[in-house]
């Protein structure tokens, strides 16, 4: 069998560093090269620094490691993106645009990138909003993503590499914090109730948003990624989904473990973003293509949380 080498982009981030760990345990460590623009002590086998937008680095280390496989999950998130609009276009698409450039001239296998339920706009359906609707996000991460996507099918089409994409919805994990994104909320919130603090949202009580449980948007990228490559019919990126909920229902989840747990709204600039995002969507295609099927709810998620949670904190105590 063909040895697979691969490469991480964005690794410290919150998807990066539980991917990396669960990619190692399939491939092995010295199979996953692990990136970011700032180093990282916390990954055992080989990590780099590299900052993508830099097309030459990046074409030394695919070559330098014999890279198969690439996932990109360096970028700037909606709500930071908003704060530097102009910044977050150059460092979104440049990247990707290397990382396309750089798989085709190197004869890469398959190459993964992250989209967003932040492809859809105010204009779109809110419950289980279909694959193929038109596309007008609101925000600048959106609209690097929706032209990601295109990039991305385009790159299939012209050169035949294989990119493969998901539209994720919120991730929600205990072994990483997010950063800069609208729907960050719901990691934090779990974080509050565990110090027992009040918690202050900066969306409306009943913004009801797709959300997905860290474990269940592993796999999904990993089923994906190995899927036939003739079961991938999207050449775009695939709606995921897990579970929806809004700021309310996720408090109540919580108050069922800590029912003296408080939420209070200080809405913010998210609020207007998180608005334009539907509250569900439809993921038949990803049933349909690779058997996609989430397995936690919000209840299950919320036990796990905070279960794993106190678990750190004890560890952490104890140190
Ligand atoms: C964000 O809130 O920006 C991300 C996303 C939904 O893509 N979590």
């Amino acid at each position: 069998m063909k040895k697979e080498n691969l490469l991480i982009t964005g690794a410290n981030g919150q998807m990066g560093s539980v991917l990396v760990k669960e990619l190692q345990k399939i491939y092995g460590e010295d199979h996953v090269i692990t990136s970011d623009i700032r180093t990282n002590e916390n990954f055992n086998g080989i990590f780099e620094i590299l900052d993508v937008t830099d097309g030459n680095k990046l074409n030394d280390l695919v070559k330098k490691h014999q890279i198969t496989q690439i996932y990109h999950l360096a970028a700037i998130l909606s709500a930071s993106g908003e704060l530097n609009p102009i910044q977050t276009w150059d460092v979104n698409m440049k990247t990707f645009l290397n990382i396309l450039e750089v798989s085709t001239v190197n004869a890469i296998d398959k190459v993964f990138f992250p989209s967003s339920i932040a492809v859809f706009g105010k204009n779109a359906p809110k419950i289980k909003t279909p694959q193929d609707f038109v596309l007008t996000p609101s925000t600048v991460y959106g609209m690097s993503k929706v032209a990601g996507e295109n990039w991305a099918q385009y790159y299939f089409k012209k050169h035949k590499l294989d990119v493969r994409s998901l539209r994720y919805p919120g991730v929600i994990g205990h072994q990483s914090l997010p950063g800069g994104g609208t729907t960050d909320y719901a990691v934090d919130i779990y974080h509050k109730a565990l110090a027992k603090v009040d918690f202050e949202c900066y969306l409306k009580n009943d913004r009801t948003l797709p959300m997905i449980y860290m474990e269940d948007a592993i796999r999904a990228t990993v089923e994906l990624m190995m899927a036939p490559k003739e079961n991938i019919n999207v050449r775009t990126a695939y709606n995921l989904s897990g579970m929806s909920f809004s700021p309310e229902e996720i408090a109540t989840s919580i108050q069922k473990i800590y029912p003296k747990f408080k939420i209070k709204y200080k809405i913010d600039f998210r609020d207007e973003i998180a608005s334009s995002w539907p509250s569900s969507t439809d993921d038949s295609s990803a049933k349909k293509d690779w058997s996609w099927k989430p397995h936690f709810d919000i209840d299950q998620m919320t036990e796990i949380m905070i279960t794993e949670l106190k678990s750190t904190n004890s560890k952490n105590i104890k140190v």
